[in-house]
Parts: C-alpha cells; sequence; structure tokens
C-alpha cells in the first residue's frame, strides 16, 4: 500500500492510470525494449526503409493517429480540478447527496472555453465563455454544463446547428477565425430576434473577461430540484467568482490575442501553481412550482433572466479550483461533459433548448471520442461504482466477467439489479404533460426585448459606451448595408439611444421608429457593482539602474502582503543595481513585457534613466493609461508622465511615499479608472 496521499476520491482514481517515463526504459507498445530510436531499419546505410522495421511503423501510426475532432464548439478550453464544499443541507429543496450535508465534499473537474474559435485560436475574443463543472458525487457524475452568461441565442435545440452555423468562420472562405465581426453572424441575429437578449451580453463586457477566474457562470436553463418527498421547485445555477466579475477593453483584448494567445490559460495555470486558487460560489435561484406563472415572461424561455433583486440568489456552497491536469489531452481534451448527467434531486424543465441538448451531447461524444466506450476514460469514469449491462465497443476496457448481459435474468439472480429510490434510484419528476404534438412557439416565449432593455438599463455609463462600441466595431465589418440596416432597426426595439449611437458610427440614418417602455434595472447586472479587490492582481514595476532601493521594497512589501503580484521589468535580464549599491532581480524586459499583460503599472525609473529605458517607459505607461489601468510614479518615473495624466483618476503620484504604497493599492483594486478625462483609445 502507498502511503501517499490523495487529494480525493477522483485524485486517487487517476492515480491508477498515471504513467511516468523519466527514467524508464523506451519500450514499443508490446513492451518490447528499444535498441534504436533515431535511425529506421534500411537495406544498406544508404538503401530504403524495410517494411519490418515495426517499432518504426508503430511509432508513425500511432503518431498519424494523434489527432481527434475538436468540439464543434468550445473547441478552444482549459481544464482543471478541484473541490466542492456545500455551506448548508439542501435537503428541503433537493435529495442531491452532495448538497445533503453542510461541510460535504466533492471532487470537481472545470472547463473553460471560448465558443467560436477552433482548438489553437487565441483566449480573448469577443465571445461568451464555457463554463463546465463535473461533480464527481457519489451518486454517480452531475454535470453542469453552462456559459459565462445567463441567457442564449435561440429558444430551440432545432436552431443551434443554424446559430452555429452562421457564427463559425464562413464557409466559402473560413473567415473570420474566433469573431462575430461578420455578415452571416449579424444576419442570422437580424432574422432570429430572440437572439436580441443574448446579444447585448455579447456585445458587453462580460464578453472579453480579464480571467477565467473573475467571472459568473450559469446553468442558463431553468432546473428542478426535487426532495426526498417528491416535491419539486424550479432552479437556476449561478456561479459567483470571490474575486468578483472583471474584464479588459476592447483594444486590449485584441493586443493580448497576439501578445499572449494563451493569456486565459496561463493567468488559471499560475494562480493554481501559485497557490492563489481560484474560488467560486454556487449560487441558486429558487422558485416554487405553484409560482410557475407568476412572472411577466416564461420561466421555461432560456432568453430570459430570473432578476436577483426579485428572486434572490442564495449561496449554496463553495468550488476552489486547486490541481492543474498532468496532461492536457487525457483530462482536458477527452473529458465529456452532458446537461443530462443528472443526480437524484435534479431534474429537467421543458426548456427547449435544454431538451435539445439532451439529444446533443452524447451523440457528439461518440463521433469526438470515437464510440460508446468514453465513460470509461479516467476523466469521465464516475468515482462510484458503475454495472450495467451494456458491452462491447471500441475501446472497450472493462473486462465484464460471466455470461449474463441481460435483464431480466435467473442466471445471475437478476442482476445488476435496480434500485429504489430509497436506494438512490433515479426516478424522473412525475410532471403531468397534457398537449397536442405541435410544433410552435408558445406565445409567452415571444417578447424579446423587455429583458435586452433591462440588460442595457442595467449597465454604468462607461458599460453602455462600451456595447455601443462593440456594436459599432462589429458592424462596421459587416460587409451587406443590408444586414446593417436590418441589425441597428432591431436594436432601436432595444434603445433608441443605443441604436443612434451606432447608426451614427455607420453613418446611416438613424432609425425611424423604435424605443422601449421598460424603465426596470437590475443592478446585479452590472459589473461595476461586483467585489474589487488587489488580490492576485499583476503589477509591472518599470525600474532604471540608481533607483530607490529602500523606497521601492517598501511599496513592493505593502503589494505583496496586498496579495497583488509583481514583476521588476527593466531593460535587460539579470539584476539591476540600485541607488546604494544593492540589487534587484529581473523578472522580464521590455522586449517580451507589455502592459496588455499587466493590471497597473508602477514606474519608478532611477538616477540612470536613459533614452531607451524612457522611449519603452512611456509606451507601457501611455498604453495603460489608455486602457484605464491604475498607475503608480514615484521618483525618476514622475517625469514620464504628462500633466494631464497626473491629474487623472486611478494615477498615484507621489514625492514623499507618504501614502504611495496605501493609495496605489487602493486604486489597483478599483481595476479601471473609467472616469479619466484625458481620452484614448476604447
Ligand atoms: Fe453546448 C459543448 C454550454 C447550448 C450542443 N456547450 C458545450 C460546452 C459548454 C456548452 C460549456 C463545452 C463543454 C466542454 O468543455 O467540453 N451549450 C452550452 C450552453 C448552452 C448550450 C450554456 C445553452 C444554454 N449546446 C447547446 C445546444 C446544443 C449544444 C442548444 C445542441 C442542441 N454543446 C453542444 C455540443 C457540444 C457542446 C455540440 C460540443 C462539444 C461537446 O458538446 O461536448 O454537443
Amino acid at each position: 500500500m502507498s502511503d501517499h496521499h490523495y487529494s480525493n476520491s477522483k485524485d486517487e482514481q487517476l492515480e491508477q492510470f498515471r504513467s511516468d517515463d523519466k527514467g524508464k526504459k523506451l519500450t514499443t507498445n508490446q513492451g518490447l525494449r528499444v535498441s534504436e530510436d533515431e535511425f529506421s531499419l534500411k537495406a544498406g546505410e544508404r538503401g530504403p526503409t524495410l517494411m519490418e522495421d515495426f517499432h518504426f511503423r508503430e511509432k508513425m501510426t500511432h503518431f498519424d493517429h494523434e489527432r481527434i475532432p475538436e468540439r464543434i464548439v468550445h473547441a478552444r478550453g482549459v481544464g482543471v480540478h478541484g473541490e466542492f464544499e456545500a455551506y448548508e443541507s439542501m435537503e428541503e429543496y433537493t435529495k442531491a447527496d452532495f448538497l445533503s450535508k453542510k461541510g460535504k465534499k466533492t471532487p470537481v473537474f472545470v472547463r473553460f472555453s471560448t465558443v467560436q474559435g477552433s482548438r489553437g485560436s487565441a483566449d480573448v475574443p469577443r465571445d461568451a465563455r464555457g463554463f463546465a463543472t463535473k461533480f464527481y458525487t457519489e451518486e454517480g457524475n452531475y454535470d453542469l454544463v453552462g456559459n459565462n452568461m445567463p441567457v442564449f441565442f435561440i429558444q430551440d435545440g432545432i436552431k443551434f446547428p443554424d446559430f452555429v452555423h452562421a457564427v463559425k468562420p464562413e464557409p466559402h472562405n473560413d473567415v473570420p477565425q474566433a469573431a462575430t465581426a461578420h455578415d452571416t453572424f449579424w444576419d442570422f441575429v437580424a432574422n432570429n430576434q430572440e437572439s436580441a437578449h443574448m446579444v447585448m451580453w455579447a456585445m458587453s463586457d462580460r464578453a472579453i473577461p480579464r480571467s477565467l477566474r473573475m467571472m459568473e457562470g450559469f446553468g442558463v436553463h431553468t432546473f428542478r430540484f426535487v426532495n426526498a418527498e417528491g416535491k419539486s421547485h424550479f432552479v437556476k445555477f449561478h456561479w459567483k467568482p470571490v474575486l468578483g466579475t472583471h474584464s479588459v477593453v476592447w483594444d486590449e483584448a485584441q493586443k493580448l490575442n497576439g501578445k499572449n494567445p494563451d493569456f486565459h490559460r496561463v493567468d488559471l495555470y499560475e494562480a493554481i501553481e501559485n497557490g492563489d486558487y481560484p474560488e467560486f460560489e454556487l449560487g441558486v435561484q429558487i422558485i416554487p412550482e405553484e409560482e410557475e406563472f407568476r412572472f411577466d415572461f416564461d420561466i421555461l424561455d432560456p432568453t430570459k433572466i430570473w432578476p436577483e433583486e426579485d428572486v434572490p440568489v442564495k449561496l449554496i456552497g463553495k468550488m476552489t479550483l486547486n490541481r492543474n491536469v498532468d496532461n492536457f489531452f487525457a483530462e482536458t481534451e477527452q473529458v465529456a461533459f452532458h446537461p443530462g448527467h443528472v443526480v437524484p434531486g435534479i431534474d429537467f424543465s421543458n426548456d427547449p433548448l435544454l431538451q435539445g441538448r439532451l439529444f446533443s451531447y452524447t451523440d457528439t461524444q461518440l463521433i469526438r471520442l470515437g464510440g460508446p466506450n468514453f465513460h470509461e476514460l479516467p476523466i469521465n469514469r464516475p468515482v462510484c461504482p458503475f454495472h450495467n449491462n451494456q458491452r462491447d465497443g471500441y475501446g472497450r476496457q472493462t473486462i465484464n466477467k460471466g455470461q449474463v448481459s441481460y435483464h431480466k435474468n435467473s442466471l445471475a439472480d437478476n442482476t445488476p439489479e435496480t434500485s429504489t429510490p430509497e436506494e438512490g434510484g433515479y426516478v424522473h419528476y412525475h410532471e403531468k404533460v397534457d398537449g397536442r404534438k405541435i410544433q410552435a412557439r408558445s406565445d409567452s416565449f415571444k417578447d424579446h426585448f423587455s429583458q435586452a432593455t433591462l440588460f442595457w438599463n442595467s449597465m454604468s455609463d462607461p458599460e453602455k459606451e462600451h456595447i455601443k462600441q462593440a456594436f459599432s466595431f462589429e458592424l462596421t465589418k459587416v460587409e451587406s448595408e443590408s444586414v446593417r440596416r436590418q441589425v441597428v432597426d432591431m436594436f432601436a426595439n432595444v434603445s433608441m439611444e443605443l441604436a443612434q449611437a451606432i447608426s451614427a458610427n455607420l453613418g446611416i440614418e438613424p432609425p425611424e421608429q423604435g424605443g422601449s417602455t421598460v424603465t426596470k434595472s437590475s443592478p446585479a447586472l452590472s459589473q461595476e457593482n461586483s467585489p474589487k479587490k488587489p488580490d492576485t492582481r499583476k503589477v509591472a514595476v518599470l525600474i532604471a539602474e540608481g533607483f530607490a532601493k529602500k523606497e521601492v521594497e517598501g511599496v513592493l512589501e505593502g503589494l505583496e502582503k496586498a496579495d497583488a503580484d509583481t514583476d521588476v521589468i527593466a531593460k535587460t535580464l539579470g539584476k539591476v543595481k540600485s541607488d546604494d549599491g544593492g540589487e534587484l532581480e529581473v523578472d522580464d524586459t521590455f522586449y517580451s513585457a507589455e502592459s496588455v499583460l499587466y493590471d497597473a503599472v508602477y514606474v519608478v525609473g532611477g538616477k540612470n534613466t536613459d533614452s531607451k529605458f524612457r522611449k519603452e517607459a512611456e509606451y507601457f505607461v501611455n498604453e495603460a493609461y489608455s486602457h484605464y489601468k491604475p498607475i503608480g510614479a514615484t521618483h525618476e518615473g514622475k517625469d514620464l508622465l504628462t500633466v494631464d495624466m497626473k491629474e487623472s483618476s486611478g494615477v498615484v503620484v507621489s514625492e514623499d511615499m507618504k501614502n504611495f504604497g496605501k493609495d496605489f493599492v487602493k486604486a489597483l483594486a478599483a481595476h479601471r479608472h473609467w472616469d479619466r478625462k484625458f481620452y484614448s483609445f476604447n
């Protein structure tokens, strides 16, 4: 027995499949030791390669088959392990065992993703983000397969292929990659007006998160909780990031995609490696079954939210992401999610989008993972026992013993046997359904604009400005004048102010009619109201020879105390000398460090600030300033700021260093300073 301590039952299970090749002998897949791995077997040193070189053929064949089809959507993603802990018993509402006791822990695997881009695309396109969680519960796997936006583009699963065809690169030239800024997407939007609400989210700051650790997650659909007495409540799921919900700006996002296409992936990986474990609280909104028709929208409609001010979010547990994968392909690429993976106590609603998803996910795994046995892959295995009469198929790993693989039987005493509800057998909720078979949309699904306006009304001024700019960017890229016109006219139904701003930027007549009577807003929808902290924020410290060591070290210590991360950036790697003959280790140089990779800049300079440092640092600071980032300046660094800059909000300049550290941390915590007088990029 190994005395190794595994973090949880899933970690322990995965250990059986881990393999470390380090220090081992090279063999074929048959276990034969290999004597030569440089040269294929040839007829003479200068002769042709021989068929009988089985090692060459095996190696090449395996290599030729290394790739599997990427996901049709959500192809680019990053997965991490973690643990969920329940805050209290939810037995009143659900019999789900993993929510049944305060302190109960369940291993999880989370895969975050973008939606449109290919597997090799960049991390910060304007896009929704997938937020898929697999809970390895003692009653089987439960998958909460959500997004970072609480609504969706369409109301019925049958439209998903159309939507995806419209949003993906256009079929004639495979352009653009990971972008909605093209004709077919906007043509779809204008001609499928149920998309209005989701498009507002997709054009908002939510579509360009600062970090995967700083975005919300939503189950989107209405699900059901069912308790032991069989009583059902409707439920919506939320993930709330402890660090708050924050975004970058669009100019920054576009630059990031070039400067570091793996920006989000690396941010997540490093946070976990540094022990800054990302945390998300699980929230639920609950509506009793009797109140299904209480609202001015249909709770089955996936283009609608339940405003948090009307139906409060109850926080019922916390997820901590604390372990990176060992192998990206084996875990992140092969993980298979499905909204239909549920446990007793959690059930579906008749949301037609959810109903469509219940078919699609298993189907896609069959082609993606090559057969029906993907549940046996280590990352997908439940941590509880699983037995049934399913047999065979590509890649089968289980060696099922015995004669019997059918139900009912006598030869194996009719086992594997079914379970009663008391024993944990899943029973579908006994919802009464009575209706004609019909292909139609309920009238209660037809108000596409009220909640789009609710969203608009809930935005702060800078957020509204960003939405106007996003529409303007995207529609400028649309070549069809007709499509541009249709979109502007459509969004006049959401807000005349918005539609007028877009039409002005597009150089077309403002819409003739439109406007909304909705005056309601939901403060919970504005990111400005989410928690703001300096924790894990990255600060670039720009330093030159002869810097004031003692004072700078004081600032760095203060930042560290506030849980911020600092990188010392100078002209060259190695060490930079201070005014008193001391030294500081340099983390990065102007050759590879860019302001877009940081949340804030602290510019110090030094006695020997030369023209090269000055030029590089000025560019760095100007760019950070134009992205509304906190800027700190002391010593020679002060001279790199213009007078206008020094007077702006979020710019902390100090002569005497008295309150500098404290003030800078405060500016850092604020994330961005939108009320800068002196405007630059978007
Ligand atoms: Fe989906 C993947 C989320 C609608 C069909 N979807 C996928 C993933 C996420 C979502 C997070 C990636 C899972 C992973 O990391 O492996 N999808 C959503 C949300 C939706 C949604 C929140 C609306 C509320 N999806 C949706 C519909 C359909 C699909 C309506 C089809 C009827 N989704 C798929 C899929 C994918 C997928 C084609 C591609 C790869 C996969 O399933 O495993 O089956």
